[in-house]
């Protein structure tokens, strides 16, 4: 992409209403733009940002099971009166009268639509486990909406809704779930730590929030030590195999949100390995069993020939507010720094003299080059002085920067600087280029 041709409006002055580096740096890089309290246009480079996230959440979805569709974001009220949450939801749910006086509702969540599409096409135990999932716009009217994208009043969200005949089977869809999001979150950049958490408006009495650490969350937790050296379970996990050591692996140490914490137990871990710290929600997972399937009647024909209700859980991701969560756990004074596999561009290509005849055929060279290669590039190729145009791709953080200058092209040279750790190096143009493709590429490996 030429930035001459992009479109990306940046802030000089510090946003007085953004508190947070997240918020900040969202709305001084041009990703977004408020446009009411909690609701956002996405920009184009946030929305490059929001569609990996959103990808890399879908293909640990499906490697785990589940299977994608998509249901609307208005609702009918009639669905939320067989579950008896309409009332229940009071005023975070946006309620909406159509022409006739219908009842209608922007969707906060999907238990209700998911159960009723489930009871209509499901009769025998024989089709089970299910899985389904969505990635859509939810709305709740969030008393104080804040933090920019971390807490909106419309956001986005991955919601899978899993359905078993026992519930031992719907433990087993659970841990399928557990696993997918560990992947997810790490494939991403980010430590994520499961942790018990209260089931709220969803319901049930087994639930985990996937947290990651940061000094701006908005949730106090308490784990131990060791969990912040876990790793990821790898990609060849037999998602119907035996999932419990996995799962026990990341939930035999103590780990709890503010509402579930258990001072006693706590204090049993030994002093330097307890860590209480804040933060950020980015998932969490319900098993609620019948409560659903009872009051809207999914049943399904067991064994026996008797009709049960289905066994269910559902399992959200803030997708929207990752990208918050990301920038949270990757900035710098500057700026954004994103790991690769969530970067709006790999790479920003410098052009320190546009005009000079050499210096552009160069970085046109470089440009073709690393696309053809599968590498995803930001030209800056506009007349900007190179000061503006360092700290602009210092602001919007793409991994990999490589200017070309006057100076250095002179002598066949290319500039190469990682965003991340600030180091730059000089190199042969071709060089360049095959480095750079080389550490992407070694970064988007999924292992
Ligand atoms: C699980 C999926 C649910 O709604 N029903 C379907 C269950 N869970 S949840 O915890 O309430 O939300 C799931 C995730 O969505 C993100 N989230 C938000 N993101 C931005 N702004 C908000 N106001 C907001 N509310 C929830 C969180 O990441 C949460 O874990």
């Amino acid at each position: 992409m030429y930035l001459s041709k992009f479109y990306l409006p940046l802030m000089k002055e510090t946003p007085a209403e953004a508190q947070i580096a997240s918020h900040r740096f969202m709305l001084r890089a041009g990703m977004v733009r408020q446009e009411s309290a909690g609701i956002y246009s996405w920009l184009p480079l946030g929305h490059r940002v929001l569609k990996k996230i959103e990808q890399i959440v879908r293909e640990e979805q499906d490697r785990a099971g589940a299977v994608e569709m998509l249901m609307p974001t208005i609702q009918s009220a009639d669905l939320w009166k067989e579950s008896e949450r309409y009332d229940a939801y009071g005023k975070e749910m946006l309620r909406i009268t159509d022409r006739h006086g219908r009842e209608m509702l922007y969707g906060p969540t999907n238990e209700e639509m998911i159960t009723a599409i489930f009871r209509s096409g499901v009769r025998s135990y024989k089709e089970l486990p299910k899985m389904l999932y969505h990635i859509q716009w939810k709305f709740r009217d969030e008393v104080r909406p804040r933090f920019g994208v971390m807490r909106g009043r419309e956001f986005l969200m991955k919601d899978t809704y899993s359905f078993d005949l026992t519930a031992d089977a719907a433990r087993q869809s659970y841990y399928k779930m557990f696993i997918a999001y560990l992947r997810t979150f790490a494939r991403m950049g980010l430590r994520s730590i499961p942790m018990k958490a209260e089931t709220g408006p969803i319901g049930g009495d087994l639930s985990h929030e996937f947290i990651v650490l940061a000094e701006t969350g908005e949730s106090e937790v308490f784990c131990h030590r060791d969990l912040l050296r876990k790793t990821m379970p790898p990609a060849n996990v037999d998602f119907d195999g035996n999932l419990e050591s996995y799962v026990n692996e990341h939930t035999s140490l103590y780990a709890a949100t503010e509402e579930m914490h258990d001072k006693e137990a706590f204090e049993k871990i030994p002093e330097e390995a307890r860590v209480s710290a804040r933060g950020i929600e980015v998932g969490h997972i319900f098993f609620f069993g019948t409560k659903y399937s009872k009051a809207m009647k999914a049943n399904v024909l067991g064994a026996e020939g008797k009709e049960v209700p289905v066994e269910m859980g559902s399992y959200g991701i803030g997708v929207s507010r990752l990208t918050g969560a990301l920038i949270e756990a990757y900035h710098d004074e500057q700026g954004c720094k994103w790991p690769v596999p969530v970067a709006p561009f790999h790479v920003g290509l410098l052009n320190l003299k546009v005009g000079d005849e050499k210096i552009d055929a160069a970085c046109a060279g470089i440009y073709r080059q690393l696309e053809a290669a599968g590498v995803e590039v930001l030209y800056d190729d506009t007349r900007a002085r190179p000061g503006e145009k360092f700290a602009r791709m210092d602001l919007i953080g793409l991994p990999w920067q490589i200017t070309i200058g006057p100076r250095g092209l002179g002598n066949g040279l290319a500039e190469v600087k990682n965003r991340h750790t600030g180091q730059k190096q000089e190199l042969p143009l071709q060089e360049a280029v095959g480095f750079v493709t080389r550490q992407v590429k070694d970064a988007l490996k999924v292992v």
